[in-house]
């Protein structure tokens, strides 16, 4: 093993199922998590469900549930629709099981002994979407939330504070000597000046309602929904527990930490973490990736607005890795990204049918026309285009390999999709089908099988993290042996002489792109 990574997503509000938007960090996750183990690093990823709060209890209390009915339920479908997403995660932890709760109560008790949590009162106000307090110099005009535009509610309780302020100059020190620490950089930027402009301690519990983990020293009290969803990037790890080995392994002594957020939870990853890591002496040893919005043509994804896409209906109709393709190819890190059907089915049409799917059926349909299915690798090159792929190549799996650890996932796929094309000139170029009908050209002909079987075996093998199923057909269609599947085996001419291959398989049939469309407008 080479490196130990640990990735985490966000924990998702079981208020609600999981829609294409917030599917997308864990797609992201995933995509990291399958590239780094293909590299052989140790890789933990984890995921889960944020499941207290008042917006989950009152989501209960609409269905004549009770708090904990309701989230099993939420918990159950997620899991199920992370499985139908082959979403590899080591872990899925629920915020209202012991292995948590016992541990944030602990948190919470230490960082009161410690006088860095301290009791006074409240007065401001709460949005119960977001689950985030606002003095009132904070709000919108007409008292709405800064962040989401929804109406918020008035709160005056007895409460317990973080001492934010405290730890204000060591963050902002903190960020400012870890040029990397978030990214991208707009984003570091926006928690800087946030910062700069001073902030005011934390309220970190709530009396007006049950569902929350209490305070152990004074129970009427539940702990802030965000302290107790934050920790479970620890409590998931066993810190604080009997058994802590995967704390060690991968938080202390790991080589990569990283979180992956949405933009609008930044703030709670980049200031109230780090502040309460500090607080509690564990080393920030994470990376904070924000990304942006998948949004609609009418903006945000909503209910009211009836706009929201769930994954399992794309996947049911057009294939899991067409969904996963989609979300990774048009979400530049950072930037927002849109979702609409038209651009879906064009993506499809154009990308995964025609550039990819026409290689595939192309040369594998060649191979076993010309050669009975079977590929020799040749001892010299025919042709001048063949000292252009190899070198072409290399410059690929390198700038593949280089967006791929740097989190550039599009741009990865990007130079994937050029090699692909190029892939589709060299057909054209060396004209197989002439060359086929010259019997003393059979030679140059296996070559260009070779160059095709080869650049496919690599492209499948660099899609892997992003397509799995794909990666998979065409990899078994190619009948590449496992030694030649690996990460080390992205080198052009592994392969010495190919087994007999498989008749070819359509992999994504061509969509009628007005038929699709109709179908989504009734
Ligand atoms: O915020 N496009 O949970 P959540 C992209 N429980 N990302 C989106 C999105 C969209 N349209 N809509 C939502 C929470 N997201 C907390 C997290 S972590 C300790 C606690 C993203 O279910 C959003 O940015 O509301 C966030 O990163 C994630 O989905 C979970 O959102």
């Amino acid at each position: 093993m080479d490196k130990k990574c640990y990735i985490t997503t966000p924990i998702y509000y079981a208020s609600g199922d999981v829609h294409i938007g917030n599917s997308y960090s864990t797609v992201v996750c995933d995509v990291f998590a399958r590239y780094h183990r293909q590299k052989n690093d140790d890789t933990y990823f984890l995921t889960g469900m944020d499941e207290h709060g008042q917006k989950i209890e009152e989501a209960a209390k609409k269905q004549n549930k009770t708090p904990q009915e309701f989230v099993d339920e939420v918990a159950s479908r997620t899991k199920n629709l992370w499985q139908n997403l082959q979403i590899t995660n080591n872990d899925f932890i629920r915020t209202s099981e012991e292995r948590h709760t016992k541990v944030v109560q602990d948190i919470f008790e230490q960082l009161l002994r410690q006088d860095d949590i301290y009791l006074g009162t409240y007065e401001g106000n709460y949005c119960v979407p977001c689950e985030s307090f606002f003095p009132k110099s904070q709000l919108n005009e007409d008292g709405t939330c800064p962040d989401c535009g929804r109406p918020t509610i008035k709160v005056k309780e007895e409460s317990y504070f973080l001492r934010l302020k405290k730890y204000e100059k060591q963050l902002l020190d903190f960020i400012k000597a870890n040029k990397d620490f978030i990214q991208p950089e707009t984003r570091r930027n926006e928690v800087i000046s946030f910062i700069e402009q001073g902030l005011e301690d934390l309220c970190v519990s709530r009396t007006s309602f049950k569902w929350g983990i209490p305070v152990k020293s004074n129970p009427k009290h539940v702990i802030y929904v965000w302290i107790d969803a934050l920790a479970n990037y620890l409590t998931a790890l066993g810190y604080k527990s009997q058994d802590d080995s995967l704390y060690q392994k991968y938080w202390l002594n790991g080589d990569e930490v990283v979180h992956v957020v949405g933009k609008d939870i930044l703030r709670f990853h980049a200031i109230y973490w780090p502040i309460m890591l500090m607080a509690l002496n564990v080393p920030i040893r994470f990376k904070l990736y924000a990304h942006g919005w998948i949004l609609m043509k009418e903006g945000k994804m909503s209910k009211s607005v009836g706009n929201i896409v769930y994954p399992n209906d794309v996947v049911n109709e057009y294939g899991l890795d067409s969904l996963r393709y989609y979300l990774v190819k048009e979400m530049p890190l950072g930037n927002d990204g849109i979702f609409t059907w038209e651009r879906f089915i064009e993506r499809y049409n154009v990308d995964l049918a025609n550039d990819l799917g026409n290689l595939v059926s192309r040369s594998i349909s060649m191979i076993n026309k010309y050669f009975q299915g079977k590929v020799v690798k040749p001892n010299k090159s025919y042709f001048t285009y063949d000292d252009e792929i190899l070198s072409l190549t290399k410059k690929v799996i390198e700038t593949y390999q280089n967006d791929f650890n740097n989190f550039q996932f599009q741009n990865g796929l990007n130079i994937i999709w050029s090699y692909i094309d190029r892939a589709n000139k060299y057909i054209d170029e060396t004209s197989p089908w002439v060359l086929a009908k010259d019997e003393s050209k059979k030679e140059e002909l296996n070559d260009v099988m070779y160059h095709l079987y080869e650049m496919l075996r690599l492209i499948s093998i660099m899609i892997e993290p992003v397509m799995p199923t794909s990666s998979k057909i065409i990899l078994d269609e190619l009948k590449v042996n496992e030694e030649n599947r690996t990460i080390s085996s992205l080198v052009f001419g592994k392969t010495l002489t190919g087994e007999t291959i498989d008749k070819p398989i359509v992999l994504f049939k061509r969509l009628d792109i007005k038929e699709e469309i109709k179908k989504h407008e009734q």
